[in-house]
């Protein structure tokens, strides 16, 4: 019986030991499968953090840094495309500036807030009602358009009327940039002109009727082209407390690390991406290497202090943070960030008008209002310059 029983036991728990090995070893392997799954997930995502954070990081840190060790100016680099009766740089009227609640009594300021204004291009509805909204007082206010003041909206001419009679500020924009320069071309040439700026030009009378610009340049008055003439590239604020430092005003960008008197007038008024390594304006967009230039800024400006604390040279000794405030990028929409405010929001494209509010107390408020849907079918359209190159109008690409 022993010997049946002991016969057939092994007949029957043999498999059973197989299959216990067979399930050990299958789950060995699917364990370190897993173990195998997970240290891969792992190594993903390590490379991908690598690659898109730390990497493009130290890459802008460098750059930044390299920025701050280089010389404050860097000469004639940029020399060939300064234009004639072009203002590079203008400095705020600091009775203008804002002062803190406290010190208002005594101080010949009167300003309470001052008011950025993003690209406005012709949209004088939105901008009445955003004025309107933020309660502009052209007693105690002080507005600062970021350029693009006109072109493909409906009533540039009526923009430019309207910041004349309350004195705002301005910098130029790529599109009254060629405005001015379509304006210049027509007073450059011989014989008259109807509005009394220049002569009437010899081509062809047809072709410049379809050319919204030059028809815009003609219609200008004399006043209006000198309102457009005085925007500097560049404006110089000065210190506000809401920023924490200096504030300076531009369309488009500024290259870190150049004195504002060396700034490039053309990149300033098209920047969108710079080169990490020439710290020059790029085109390559997302290749790597380059970089949305506001970045760059606010790497700089964040190891500005760093960089003074440890390398006492280069003169930077006495340069302070500094925020800009800017317009021309409706692509990415409102880019508020701690040294940059990139303000336009695409009004024209039927987005928004945006105003940065700021008091001497050291509050900052963004005030926006919806535009009106404008098809680009505008009597005013205009050929759009990015990043210095002319661009195929938006109305011959869209609906
Ligand atoms: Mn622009």
């Amino acid at each position: 019986m022993l010997d049946v029983h002991n016969d057939a036991a092994p007949a029957t728990t043999s498999p059973s030991d197989n299959e216990v090995t067979r399930l050990f070893a299958g789950s060995m392997r699917g364990k370190s499968m897993a173990l195998a799954l997970v240290a891969l997930a792992f190594a993903s995502f390590a490379l991908l953090v690598w690659l898109k954070i730390i990497s493009p990081l130290v890459r802008e840190c460098a750059s930044a840094w390299s920025a701050l060790n280089a010389e404050s100016a860097i000469g004639d680099v940029f020399e060939t495309n300064k234009h004639p009766g072009t203002i590079l740089v203008k400095t705020l009227d600091p009775d203008l500036l804002p002062r803190p609640a406290k010190e208002k009594a005594g101080s010949v300021s009167r300003t309470r807030r001052l008011v950025f204004i993003g690209d406005i291009h012709g949209c004088l509805v939105e901008l009445e009602a955003l004025l309107q909204k933020v309660r502009f007082n052209v007693k105690h206010d002080h507005l600062i358009a970021l350029g693009d003041i006109v072109s493909k909206g409906p009533d540039s001419l009526g923009v430019i009327d309207l910041l004349r009679r309350y004195n705002a500020s301005c910098v130029r924009g790529n599109h009254d940039d060629r405005l001015l320069m379509v304006a210049r071309s027509l007073h450059s040439k011989p014989g008259k002109m109807s509005n009394g700026l220049g002569p009437k030009s010899h081509s062809d009378p047809a072709a410049e009727a379809n050319d919204p610009v030059k028809r815009m340049a003609k219609s200008l008055s004399t006043r209006q082209l000198e309102y457009l003439q005085s925007c500097p590239i560049i404006l110089r604020i000065g210190h506000l407390k809401a920023f924490n430092g200096d504030a300076v005003a531009v369309h488009a960008g500024i290259v870190p690390g150049l004195g504002l008197e060396s700034q490039d007038p053309v990149s300033a008024m098209n920047l969108r991406v710079i080169d990490l390594k020439t710290h020059m304006p790029s085109h390559k967009h997302k290749l790597r290497g380059s970089v949305a230039w506001y970045k760059l800024w606010n790497r700089y400006q964040q190891l500005l202090d760093l960089h003074k604390r440890f390398c006492k040279h280069k003169g930077r000794e006495s340069e302070r943070h500094t925020t800009v405030v800017y317009g021309h990028n409706a692509r990415e929409g409102l880019q508020i960030r701690k040294y940059t405010k990139g303000l336009d929001t695409g009004c024209v494209k039927g987005g928004k008008l945006t105003a940065l509010v700021v008091d001497g107390d050291g509050k900052q408020e963004i005030v926006q209002v919806k535009a009106r849907h404008y098809k680009h079918k505008s009597a005013l359209q205009v050929d759009v310059l990015r990043d210095g190159g002319l661009e195929t109008p938006a109305s011959e690409t869209s609906s």
